[in-house]
């Protein structure tokens, strides 16, 4: 079936790294505002604005202390009021990141809840320790470890006991076995589809409901996760959020899915099951890493075929996206920041970038754009944004960094592999200010950002693809417009034709429709296989390096788009 939600392009935006508007060098929401005619212009009618709400910023905001109200350092509701009208007013939907595992420690609920005897006691999952008379010193109450590569119980004096925290210690999990917590979320959702929000990005959605408290099997990373990970009581949450709320408005959910295989996202994302219209797995972005996506691993087009056919083919509708604020930059991760691919390798920060870094930016353009499903853009993906080169440690405000640190330290990895690893791995790489223009904090502010800008802002930016036929930006923008128009590009079914470790092939049917997609991953010239070369000889609509004919062979980094 079409929708609006499957026909637009998505547009995330990380408040604080997007604009500030009042020189404290924090992005903010009527900075927001001020950029929307952009956004417009790029062709996206949806925004999927990551928390604005009241943190106490322990992990940027996906720590909320207040459902109900804004972080200060990002406006007020009335701000945010003007947003969603503005924003209507240039015929964009604005998506909230629904962030429901945990709340912040400093949430009321939470406060209230270290109390053994208050009613919001069962809001949050306390337990006692092993050893009953040496609390704080006990053996935890199970063996699990988190997300953060921490243990997953903290002590609370308070209490008497621990509370258990997949993430940061700040941010305690929700108890999903108290049908009073589900009422609190089913009141914070409506809450902001009355303002009008279009629907939701569900952070971590996956892992709600703890079937089970007993310790898990040995893994190095998240151990006990087979309790807790796409449970029954999960996919029953979800149907009964969607009954009761979501299905009484002209809304739809984005569901962020960890370590979700494809078993679990088809009942997940199953249309009659009703529970949410399409997710993000993370696949794609693992087929060069190893362990829990840190280290680096060689790069193979084909890999990614093969994961992408599979999502492709397994599920009626996919959440695309090459990027977020959690992981690397993709055109310095899959693309050619600096040398042939620079995932690993380090870009100096006031460098200009590589040879092929506009090139392949745009073949990973062309890809995404190219796919059935809904395409999610992160800012500053449409201009090319790459990596920062961080320095060292104190650099880093992400706390994944820092817990990763830790934990490698205690596998005794010396310090230059440590770091080696962390830098590229690093979730402030996304995290870097929006690179608008030229002029000092590249645009995005007058005073000293919150997080570096990357020195490379002054050939990486906004304003100079705005006038440049052949930026990144501008193809981004043909490829928006191209798409809008086609129900192929659009809904078209995805069949796969060819792949080897450089070049990969695939077409869109859609009626009496086809398009044929031949990307060229490498820097090197790539020769199509003899047997798919008549698929190409045809007028291109769309070649990355604005060729109209492609023949046999795909130049370095060159995408290409044939009717
Ligand atoms: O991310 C969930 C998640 O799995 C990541 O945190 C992942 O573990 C990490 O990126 C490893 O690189 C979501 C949000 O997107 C993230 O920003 C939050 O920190 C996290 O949930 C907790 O709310
Ligand atoms: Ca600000």
């Amino acid at each position: 079936m079409k929708s609006w939600w499957k026909d637009s392009i998505v547009y995330q935006i990380y408040p604080r790294s997007f604009q500030d508007s009042n020189g404290d060098g924090i992005g903010d929401i009527p900075g927001i505002i001020s950029r929307l005619d952009e956004i417009k212009d790029l062709g996206a009618q949806i925004i999927w604005l990551s928390p604005v709400y009241k943190s106490p910023d322990a992990d940027n905001g996906y720590d909320i202390s207040d459902y109900y109200s804004i972080n200060p350092k990002f406006g007020t509701m009335a701000d945010m009021d003007r947003l969603f009208k503005e924003a209507a007013k240039r015929d964009i939907k604005i998506i909230m990141d629904l962030v429901i595992n945990h709340t912040s420690d400093e949430h009321e609920w939470f406060q209230k809840s270290r109390d053994p005897s208050s009613p919001y006691r069962d809001y949050y999952i306390w337990r006692p320790g092993k050893n009953k008379r040496r609390q704080g010193r006990a053996k935890l109450p199970n063996n699990w470890t988190g997300f953060f590569m921490d243990k997953a119980w903290e002590y609370d004096e308070k209490s008497g006991e621990y509370y258990l925290h997949l993430f940061d210690k700040k941010q305690p999990d929700l108890n999903y076995k108290n049908p009073k917590v589900i009422e609190e979320v089913k009141n914070i959702l409506r809450f902001w589809l009355d303002k009008g929000a279009a629907g939701f990005r569900c952070d971590v959605i996956n892992v709600l409901y703890k079937t089970s408290l007993e310790n898990g099997k040995n893994s190095l990373a998240v151990r006990g996760i087979e309790h807790y990970k796409s449970q029954e009581g999960n996919h029953e949450i979800l149907r009964e959020i969607h009954s009761d709320v979501l299905a009484r408005y002209d809304c739809f959910t984005v569901g962020e899915t960890v370590m979700v295989d494809l078993k679990e996202a088809k009942l997940l994302c199953d249309e009659n099951r009703r529970e949410l219209d399409m997710l993000f797995y993370f696949d794609h972005l693992e087929i060069d890493r190893r362990i829990a996506q840190f280290i680096p691993k060689k790069f193979r087009a084909d890999k990614l075929m093969e994961v992408i056919t599979k999502w492709q083919i397994g599920l009626d509708w996919n959440a695309l996206y090459l990027e977020n604020h959690d992981q690397a930059r993709i055109v310095s991760h899959f693309g050619a920041a600096e040398k042939d691919r620079s995932f690993g390798n380090k870009l100096p920060a006031d460098s200009k970038p590589g040879k092929y870094w506009q090139q392949s930016a745009k073949v990973l353009a062309l890809f995404e754009l190219t796919l059935r499903g809904t395409p999610f853009i992160y800012q500053g993906q449409e201009i090319g944004m790459t990596n920062f080169d961080f320095k060292s440690l104190d650099e880093l405000d992400d706390v994944v960094s820092h817990g990763l640190n830790k934990l490698l330290k205690k596998m005794c990895i010396p310090g230059f592999l440590r770091w080696k690893w962390i830098k590229t791995s690093s979730r402030d790489n996304a995290r870097t200010p929006m690179q608008w223009d030229d002029s000092e904090y590249s645009g995005f502010s007058n005073a000293k950002p919150w997080l570096g800008v990357n020195g490379n802002y002054k050939y990486i930016n906004y304003a100079a693809q705005k006038n440049a036929p052949d930026s990144i930006l501008n193809f981004y923008k043909t490829l928006i417009a191209l798409r809008k128009n086609s129900d192929c590009l659009i809904y078209g079914k995805f069949l796969p034709v060819y792949a080897d470790t450089r070049l990969i092939i695939y077409q869109r049917k859609y009626e009496n429709k086809t398009y044929t997609v031949a990307l060229n991953f490498s820097s090197r010239t790539v020769k199509v296989p003899l047997k798919h070369v008549d698929l190409l000889t045809r007028p291109l609509v769309v070649s990355t390096l604005g060729r109209t004919e492609c023949e046999d062979t795909l130049l370095p980094w060159e995408g290409v788009l044939v009717h």
